[in-house]
């Protein structure tokens, strides 16, 4: 059996997306747990030049623990289309460009989709993939993964969320991530069992592993 290390004291959470941010802390609430964020840290963004989304969590989490002397959580994350060959996957975040516009990575999937006449929702099959890694500053690490299966609708729905949720509708879901509450997306019952989001079933592995809620 793998034996897990307990994540306590103060965290730095590894990102400088602020969708993501949110999504992180509010998972991190229920434990007690003293955060802070890259941002706030003046911590620079490493480059991700990793292979996997694991990979890439990994240069994260380690950058900001070691940068910080902190417990660091990195989230590598992305949307995977079938029909279009895993793509934009790795480079979900570039393909909204410098400024970090989603609107023109939005009508791209869009464009690329419709060149390859996939209009109808099993053609457009997608997935989103969360790696997250802790990282402590003796060098130790976890990493958990999540995965959700939907499809991608023909047209942005909802302000909600970031990046590509205004296009991803879950499995067994008539809205999109865009159209839900952040509570609806994570998605956690009060049994215990995994949520929805991607991040949030990665999520769930780490807190049974590496997190008590205070008593
Ligand atoms: P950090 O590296 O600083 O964490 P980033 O945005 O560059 O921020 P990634 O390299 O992991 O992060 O890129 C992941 C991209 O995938 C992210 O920018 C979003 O566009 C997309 N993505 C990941 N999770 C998502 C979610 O829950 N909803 C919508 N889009 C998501």
């Amino acid at each position: 059996m793998t034996s897990h290390r307990l994540l306590t004291g103060k965290v730095v959470i590894a990102t400088h997306n602020p969708g993501k941010l949110r999504e992180m802390r509010e998972l991190m609430a229920p434990y007690g747990i003293e955060l802070v964020s890259a941002g706030e840290l003046g911590l620079p963004e490493p480059e991700e030049d990793g292979h996997m989304f694991a990979e890439n969590a990994a240069i994260k989490a380690v950058a900001a623990t070691r940068a910080s002397g902190l417990p660091a959580l990195a989230d590598d994350s992305g949307i995977c289309i079938d029909a279009l060959d895993g793509a934009p996957g790795l480079f979900s975040a570039n393909w909204a460009g410098p400024g970090k516009d989603f609107a023109p990575a939005l009508a791209r999937v869009q464009a690329e989709l419709a060149k390859r006449g996939a209009t109808a929702p099993e053609q457009r099959r997608a997935h989103f993939v969360s790696a997250l890694v802790i990282a402590w500053p003796d060098g130790h690490q976890e990493l958990f993964e999540g995965r959700v299966f939907g499809d991608i609708v023909a047209a942005p729905r909802g302000p909600g969320g970031f990046g590509y949720d205004p296009i991803f509708r879950p499995d067994g879901h008539e809205k999109t991530f865009g159209e839900m509450s952040a509570a609806e997306k994570h998605g956690i019952p009060a049994d215990g069992s995994p949520g929805l989001s991607h991040r949030a079933r990665a999520f769930h592995i780490l807190a049974a592993a590496c997190l008590r809620a205070p008593a």
